[in-house]
């Protein structure tokens, strides 16, 4: 059995609403690793995220945030992803699976781009992205230059915003990435998508299917051409009476029967190397709740 590291993101730069620095912390203190193991799965805490909250990029940084957009608030978001594109990368050559808990979901650039490091050239990874929003902007199409806005418009080559160091270059196969839970899209992300040949088909769009089967075929369809599976879940795909800490959230969102075991059999059944939650703020209200949540799914997705 693979043994699972716990790597935090102690970064919420890359958000509009402050707070989401804090979520790893918040993990590590009400003892997820702890309830985890009472679940019979083992996790090590790869990196203290006190370590890198006490450090300049940290409390410090956010605590004098810089304004959106410019080079201050931007340098503070690449240290973050650097480290974790490193961090990453260490605990999958170890042979560990990776769990990234967020933090703001800029961070899939360096989680991803770290896990492509560790697995190597030959390594093609496929996506599944749980998330209210597509995430696919660049510099020039955000109006609000909210980093967390734009990992995939850099992982699909669109732009360079939250691209890392040369060992890290990558490019993810817009076939190659599955959206669940879309609900809030700005048009010029449907042009970005239209200029990768990428569709985005909402959570009502894909209800009408059935969200397991969808996900289910989808699964399939990458296991066809890619080597891994790595889903990155932001929080606010699920519906805010169960993720209501979360900076933006977007009614009718999914449900945890409706996801959660479908995730857990493609866990289950494929090669899946990261595992990654982003964008839970426990400085908002509903915080526990929203905790509870990501223990339940750790405690489903992760094989014991
Ligand atoms: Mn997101």
């Amino acid at each position: 059995m693979k043994r699972v590291s716990l790597i935090p993101y102690v970064c919420g730069a890359g958000a509009s609403t402050p707070g989401a620095e804090q979520g790893s912390l918040y993990c590590r203190a009400h003892g997820l690793s702890e309830k985890l193991a009472t679940l019979g799965i083992d996790t090590v805490w790869a990196v203290d995220p006190d370590s890198h909250w006490n450090g300049p990029y940290g409390r410090l940084a956010h605590e004098n945030i810089p304004e959106r957009g410019s080079a201050e608030r931007q340098e503070i978001v690449g240290w973050h992803l650097q480290t974790l594109a490193e961090n990453v990368m260490a605990e999958l050559n170890r042979g560990h699976r990776a769990v990234t808990l967020g933090g703001d979901h800029s961070m899939a650039a360096g989680s991803i781009a770290g896990a492509k490091a560790a697995l190597g050239p030959d390594a093609r990874l496929g996506l599944i992205w749980v998330d209210a929003h597509p995430d696919l902007h660049t510099y020039h199409t955000s109006a609000s230059k909210a980093l967390h806005g734009m990992p995939l418009g850099t992982l699909t080559g669109l732009d360079q915003t939250l691209a890392i160091g040369e060992q890290f270059g990558v490019t993810l196969k817009p076939e190659d990435i599955v959206y669940i839970g879309l609900r809030d899209i700005d048009d010029a992300e449907r042009e970005n998508a239209r200029s990768l040949g990428l569709n985005l088909h909402t959570l009502e769009e894909i209800r009408e299917r059935g969200v397991a089967s969808v996900v289910q075929d989808a699964a399939i369809e990458l296991s066809a051409c890619c080597t891994h599976i790595i889903l990155s879940i932001d929080v606010d795909g699920f519906d805010p009476d169960l993720a209501p800490a979360t900076g933006t959230r977007v009614s009718n969102g999914l449900m945890y029967e409706e996801i959660l075991p479908v995730l857990a059999g493609i866990v289950r059944t494929h090669s899946v190397p990261l595992i990654e939650i982003v964008e839970f703020n426990p400085t908002l209200p509903g915080a526990e709740k929203t905790f509870d949540l990501i223990v339940r799914m750790l405690g489903e997705l992760l094989p014991r």
